[in-house]
This record gives structure tokens, sequence and C-alpha cells, in this order.
């Protein structure tokens, strides 16, 4: 009976980290800032070249465009970005740069959305593509993950919980029936 309950206990949790993983805010590379081209474009310690989704700031020749670079060069030149990359096409019309959402830490429990940084200060207009992101659903600051360095969803840890409630109740309901069928 005992090395049945923990065996129990041992799926339960597994399917609890499944599930946690699952529900995880999604960024799908962390890597830190080499160069800022302009206003929607930066360069990685990786090489690549990143241009931030859905939105447009002004090219070399057009009103606005210093702004833009300086406000993108004083978030995240030389820092950590944790990137959500653009899971339906990756690159952009081009081939050659990544299209992503970039966040940067806050403080030690938030970060901020960079895309929707430049937005919110008028340094970029939406410029909405076929990918799988919706900047309506932004918000400007998203939570850690518990401890960790990747950007996590405010909902993440109502569902994570809900899930160790269920993986606890389906243990708890294993093990009653197991002692029932031994009477
Ligand atoms: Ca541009
Ligand atoms: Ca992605």
């Amino acid at each position: 009976m005992r090395g049945r309950a923990l065996l129990i206990m041992v799926l339960t949790l597994a399917l609890f980290v499944q599930v946690s993983a699952v529900a995880a805010f999604e960024f799908d590379l962390t890597s830190r800032v080499t160069w800022v081209v302009d206003g929607d474009t930066f360069d990685i310690e990786t090489g690549d070249r990143i241009r931030l989704a859905d939105i447009n700031t002004p090219e070399v020749n057009e009103a606005g465009y210093g702004a833009a670079k300086a406000h993108l060069i004083s978030r995240i030149y030389n820092k950590t970005v944790y990137l959500d990359i653009d899971d339906q096409y990756r690159y952009d019309t081009t081939g050659t740069r990544i299209v992503c959402v970039a966040y940067v830490d806050f403080n030690s429990t938030h970060c901020f959305n960079v895309n929707k940084d430049l937005l919110d200060g008028g340094y970029a207009a939406l410029y909405p593509h076929q990918n799988e992101f919706e900047p309506s659903d932004w918000t400007l600051y998203v939570q850690k993950a518990g401890g960790g360095q990747a950007p996590d969803a405010p909902w993440n840890g109502a569902a994570a919980y809900l899930a160790l409630i269920a993986a606890i109740a389906v243990a708890v309901l294993l093990i009653a029936a197991s002692k029932n069928k031994q009477r």
C-alpha cells in the first residue's frame, strides 16, 4: 500500500510539473543587446537581428527617428532581453530579422514589454502583421515566474495553483479508492 501511494504521488507531481510548464509565460530566447539599429530593430549576442513585432518607428530620413532610437537604446542597450519569437513565421519578410516581442527587467518581480513601451511613449506606431502576437492583449508590465528570470503573465500563478489543487484531489481520490478495495 505504501509503495502504491508513493507511485501515485510521483505521478501526480509529474502531472503538476507538466501543466505548469505549459502554463508558463512564453519566451523563446534570452540574450544581451549588442547594437541598436533604429527604434524597432536591434542585434543580440547570438548574432541575430531582431525586429520588434507589430510596431514601426520612423526610418532614418523621417521625423522621430532619432528620438525613437535614443529611447530604445536607453531601454535595452547592453541589457538582457527575454524574447518571445513569432512561432508562425519566425523571420520578417526580408528573411533576415527575427520577429519578437522583447521584455527587459523592470524590478525583481516584473519585466516590461518593450514593444508596448515604444507604442505608449509615442515613439512607434501600431503596424500589425500576421503572426502569433495580439498587440491589444499586451500589458506594459508582466510578472516574472517565481524566483526565475522569465517574464510571466499574471494569470499563470493562478493556473499553476489550480493544477496543483486538482492534482492533489486526484491523488486523494485514488488513495481512498485503493483503500476501499482492500477492505
Ligand atoms: Ca521602422
Ligand atoms: Ca513565441
